[in-house]
């Protein structure tokens, strides 16, 4: 038999990765999608088959981690083997401006899916998308005795979210873990957040279509992985006999300005030229540098990254020059290459649209 999955956040960076891996290890997988007027799998489409042909292992089901009676029946229903739970308000800067509506995704959709497991009675495992995010101002490198120190309203729901993942795990039994992630990125990260807002620039600029790239805080220092790589060890956590917290990242952080520097010097551009700085993209409060400590997940999970800083940056630009019908520079793509890694996933990516943010 099989294995099932649900996922919450399917349509998302994560969710479609992940997606591609259970795909790959045989599973059926069962996701949550918001209804929009839009079409919002992009992301997505690439694996979806029709219902009525034999072999089709992707389901899709309209929902929201506001409504949990929605959330509880289809766990019911679906009485899946693993449930990733990556459906989250999960723009930092964003949070401030909707706290609360961050709260009741962020924080309470959580609760809406241990208390539908609860009370279904059903054995399944769930996997939480904790985020590096809740260390905020913790001096680095940061593990999980680390004490957290939220700096967002979006941090702070992460942070009520992991508590309640522990606290339903020892006091219900579930096998519930949370994976504390530290950045992750790649060709489908969403285009408000820093790296591909400043790699899609790029490929802009080269094409003419823009002038000037506007930025907030490049003081700020990030881990930054290569998100398939990242869904893995989602997976492995589920695969355990016993459910435990695991923080994943490289242990290597970069400012925001030396990614911007790598990425411009990559496509041969002078940045000092193209970025400007807007105070609208600074926070009320900053996390300013995460740096994971990721020795636990190494040596109990035996998961390390492989993509280095730089051949992030290069398979980046790469995928969004090839969204733009432009050349690549091709290094990303020798990169993926000597790592055994996919191909660029150009066709998934959005070229034009969407907010700065
Ligand atoms: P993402 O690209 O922003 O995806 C978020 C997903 O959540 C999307 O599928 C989105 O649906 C869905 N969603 C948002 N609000 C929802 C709602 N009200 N009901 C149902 N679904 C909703 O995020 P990601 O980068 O893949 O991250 C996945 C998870 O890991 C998130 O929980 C994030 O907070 C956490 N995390 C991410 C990182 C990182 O570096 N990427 C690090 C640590 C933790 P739409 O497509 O319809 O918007
Ligand atoms: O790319 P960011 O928006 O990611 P941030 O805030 O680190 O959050 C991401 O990683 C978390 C894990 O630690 C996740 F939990 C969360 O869901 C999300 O995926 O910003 C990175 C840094 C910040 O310090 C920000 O102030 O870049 C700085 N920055 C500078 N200019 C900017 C900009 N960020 C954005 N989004 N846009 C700018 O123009």
């Amino acid at each position: 038999m099989s294995k099932s999955a649900l996922i919450t956040g399917i349509t998302g960076q994560d969710g479609s990765y992940l997606t591609e891996f259970l795909l790959s290890q045989g599973y059926e997988v069962h996701g949550l999608i918001r209804r929009a007027s839009t079409f919002n799998t992009s992301r997505i489409d690439h694996l979806f088959v029709d219902l009525h042909e034999p072999g089709a292992r992707l389901f899709l089901y309209h929902g929201d981690l506001s409504d949990g009676t929605q959330v509880s029946n289809l766990i019911y229903n679906i009485k899946p083997d693993e449930i990733y739970h990556l459906g989250a308000q999960s723009h930092v800067r964003v949070s401030f401006d909707m706290p609360e509506y961050t709260g009741n995704i962020t924080a309470l959709g959580t609760t809406r899916l241990l208390e539908a497991i609860r009370k279904a009675g059903m054995k399944c495992k769930f996997y939480q998308a904790s985020s590096s995010e809740m260390f905020g101002n913790t001096p680095p490198p940061q593990n999980e005795d680390t004490p957290f120190c939220p700096r967002s309203p979006y941090a702070s729901a992460k942070v009520y979210a992991y508590w309640m993942t522990i606290n339903y795990r020892e006091g219900y039994g579930l096998f519930a873990c949370n994976g504390i992630l530290f950045n992750h990125e790649s060709p489908r990260r969403g285009e408000t957040f820093v790296t591909r807002k400043v790699t899609r620039a790029i490929a802009h600029i080269l094409a003419g279509k823009q002038q000037y790239l506007y930025l907030g805080n490049l003081k700020a220092k990030r881990d930054w992985g290569y998100a398939p790589e990242y869904v893995e060890a989602m997976w492995l956590m589920l695969q355990q006999e016993k459910s435990d917290d695991f923080v994943t990242g490289t242990g290597e952080a970069h400012s925001v300005k030396e990614f911007v520097e790598e990425s411009f010097a990559y496509a041969g551009l002078d940045w000092e030229k193209y970025v400007r700085i807007d105070p609208r993209y600074f926070r009320p409060t900053e996390t300013e540098v995460l740096i994971a400590d990721a020795s636990k997940v190494r040596r109990r999970l035996g998961w390390e990254p492989k993509v280095t800083f730089k051949e992030l940056v290069r398979i980046m630009v790469d995928a969004d020059m090839e969204a733009l019908g432009l050349e690549p520079l091709g290094e990303g793509r020798a990169a993926l290459a000597r790592h055994g890694l996919n191909m660029l996933d150009r066709a998934l990516i959005n070229p034009t649209g969407g907010m700065e943010g």
